[in-house]
């Protein structure tokens, strides 16, 4: 029976990172995903969640924990031998190095999505530009890093966070940052196959 709740929105691709986990941990017996109402004023939702931000993860006894990182690492923690989430300060630091710049993509790919979400007159051509000159850095730096074993290897969060960000975009038709970069597609064509990621895709 599920007694452990998960906020998301269906395109969130930080609340995705999370419901990836769930499937993949096989919890989705025990974890019920809730749609959440956000970015809109009076939503029921910030009685649950003051930030009003998903993921947002309530355990059996009413604690409340915000943040896609914090969740996965919990969720991947319940049965005593994490998978997903290898230590950021492992070894020798590459981990941390991968999963923080796959993240650091998603937060801009994100920034950008919600700008050419408003109306056109309510957009910083400032903005966009700087996410955009951004995105294309990260989207070469990941053309190249994506032969690294961590990334090619078992699952874990950085490959999730890269995955997220990447479809996020494709999703609201602002573009696929694996054009021209075949090693990058390639990649995203093997994830594509599991069966947790196209469950979880947007829009499915
Ligand atoms: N660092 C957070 C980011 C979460 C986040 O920004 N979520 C967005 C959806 S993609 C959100 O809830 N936005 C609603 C709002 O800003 O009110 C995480 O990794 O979970």
């Amino acid at each position: 029976m599920a007694n452990v709740k998960l906020y998301i929105t269906p395109t969130s691709p930080y609340a995705r990172v999370a419901r990836i986990v769930v499937l993949e941990k096989g919890l989705a017996d025990r974890v019920e995903v809730v749609e959440a109402r956000t970015r809109s004023t009076g939503s029921p939702y910030y009685d649950i969640n003051p930030s009003g931000r998903v993921p947002y993860l309530v355990r059996e006894d009413g604690t409340g924990l915000e943040d896609s990182r914090l969740i996965a690492t919990w969720l991947d923690n319940l049965d005593g031998s994490p998978t997903l989430t290898p230590a950021l300060a492992s070894a020798d630091w590459q981990y941390g190095r991968l999963e923080t710049y796959a993240q650091s993509l998603t937060d801009g790919l994100s920034v950008w999505v919600r700008e050419m979400r408003r109306p056109e007159n309510e957009r910083s051509p400032t903005i966009i530009a700087h996410e955009k000159a951004r995105a294309n850095r990260l989207a070469d730096f990941w053309g190249r890093e994506i032969s690294h074993p961590l990334m090619q290897g078992p699952l874990n969060l950085a490959q999730l966070y890269l995955l997220a960000g990447i479809d996020q975009l494709v999703h609201w038709g602002h573009g696929d940052l694996t054009e021209g970069r075949p090693q990058l597609a390639a990649w995203l064509a093997r994830l594509h196959q599991r069966p947790s990621i196209r469950a979880t895709a947007p829009g499915a």
